[in-house]
């Protein structure tokens, strides 16, 4: 039934974001047609390419029914019920959901990349993402954690667990 398996980046650099986030992964879990299988812990990122404050980041893995269009929808309907805006491209904001990797897919389509197509390029991405999947694939790139000593250089500081 629960037959897709996604993976989905969390952040956010405004508000409460370390709530934001947490509260987000909540509302996920209450959703028909989703089962969040695993939670990276927290973590403090420098911003890249994006002003405003560090941002709280964290990765999850989702079990679920829909398909990649209709995770997608759901996911922006979350963002926007935590008060996203989009002034203009990389904003500070109270929450954003990204969809990583949805089972093996590989597509560019007008709403929806995927794998997500620069992943592979950002610390906040990778480090949680292979703590809590150290073996997964980025289809048509190779395996993720071969992309970690790349993205050394990016700050990066993971909270510790009573802050979740
Ligand atoms: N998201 C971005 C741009 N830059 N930097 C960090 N550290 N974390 C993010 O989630 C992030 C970013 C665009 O979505
Ligand atoms: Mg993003
Ligand atoms: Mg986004």
């Amino acid at each position: 039934m629960l037959d897709n398996t996604a993976y989905i980046g969390l952040g956010a650099n405004l508000g409460n974001a370390r709530q934001q986030v947490k509260d987000a992964i909540a509302m996920l879990s209450r959703i028909d047609g989703i089962r969040v299988d695993a939670v990276s812990p927290l973590y403090r990122t420098a911003p890249i390419d994006a002003p405003g404050d560090d941002y709280i980041n964290a990765v999850a893995r989702l079990l679920t029914l829909l398909d990649a269009d209709a995770l997608l929808d759901t996911l922006l309907k979350v963002e926007a019920s935590f008060g996203r805006e989009r002034p203009y491209a990389n904003a500070p904001r109270t929450l954003d959901l990204d969809l990583l990797l949805f089972n093996t897919e590989q597509r560019n389509t007008p709403h929806l990349t995927l794998p997500h197509p620069r992943m592979h390029e950002r610390a906040f991405v990778l480090v949680p993402l292979t703590e809590i999947a150290p073996d997964v694939v980025i289809p048509g790139k190779g395996r993720a954690a071969g992309f970690l000593e790349s993205v050394a250089g990016q700050r990066i500081v993971r909270l510790q667990p009573s802050c979740f």
